[in-house]
């Protein structure tokens, strides 16, 4: 049995998405971010940055949503969440995934954080800068997608996961991904799958589901 530590609309989404797509056993603490349960001595114990999510897997704890994502899917292969080592579609998987969580996911660190690399002083500037960033990665996703239903071969996989919620989290950006016509027609079917609708419910999220 997992038990995931994530928070609502946070990178524990996707794993909490990516759980009950795989349909396995879980269990789920929501972390309050508000009340400091993410600082505490005992979840520092288990993810030293303090930071949501973290997985618990056979007792031991697992950090990094991609690291955590690609972990899944390699223990669940039936699901075909990843193309097998050796296999054509396997180097783009790699990519991407790194792509992903090491080039594109730490500007919205910055965005929504804008203090840790600022300091006190150039929140704006650097918030401008990371906004950049995130729409020259939102239009490199948009091209990807211009002749593909999903990012990586021909289904669905924990590449899809990741990029759907770095996605989700421009909703209240000024440039949403919504406004890449390839990105609007993959993110609109995306947010048909069931599990996605899911855990939106289960998080006590309303807003993008629906468009
Ligand atoms: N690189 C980490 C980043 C995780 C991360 O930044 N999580 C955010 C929520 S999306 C968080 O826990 N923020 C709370 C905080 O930093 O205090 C990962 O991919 O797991």
């Amino acid at each position: 049995m997992y038990k995931l530590y994530g928070s609502p609309s946070t990178a524990g989404t996707a794993i909490h998405w990516l759980l009950l797509e795989l349909g396995v056993p879980f269990e789920v603490r929501l972390l309050d971010f508000d009340k400091g349960e993410h600082k505490t001595p005992q979840y520092l114990a288990l993810n030293p940055d303090g930071v949501a999510p973290t997985l618990i897997i056979d007792g031991a704890p697992v950090t990094q949503m991609a690291a955590i994502a690609t972990l899944l899917a390699e223990r669940h292969p039936e699901a075909g969440f990843a193309p097998p080592p050796g296999s054509p579609a396997r180097a783009d998987y790699l990519s991407w995934t790194l792509w992903l969580a090491n080039s594109l996911q730490p500007h919205f660190r910055a965005w929504f954080y804008p203090h840790e690399p600022a300091g006190g002083e150039a929140l704006e500037a650097v918030r401008s800068a990371a906004r950049a960033r995130i729409e020259a990665g939102l239009a490199r996703l948009d091209a990807r997608l211009a002749d593909r239903d999903h990012l990586v071969g021909d289904q669905f996989t924990t590449v899809d996961v990741l990029a759907v919620i770095l996605c989700r989290w421009t909703r209240n950006m000024p440039k949403p991904a919504t406004n890449w016509p390839n990105l609007k027609r993959y993110l609109d079917r995306m947010r048909q799958r069931p599990a996605l609708r899911e855990v939106h419910a289960r998080e006590g999220l309303t807003d993008w589901i629906d468009g």
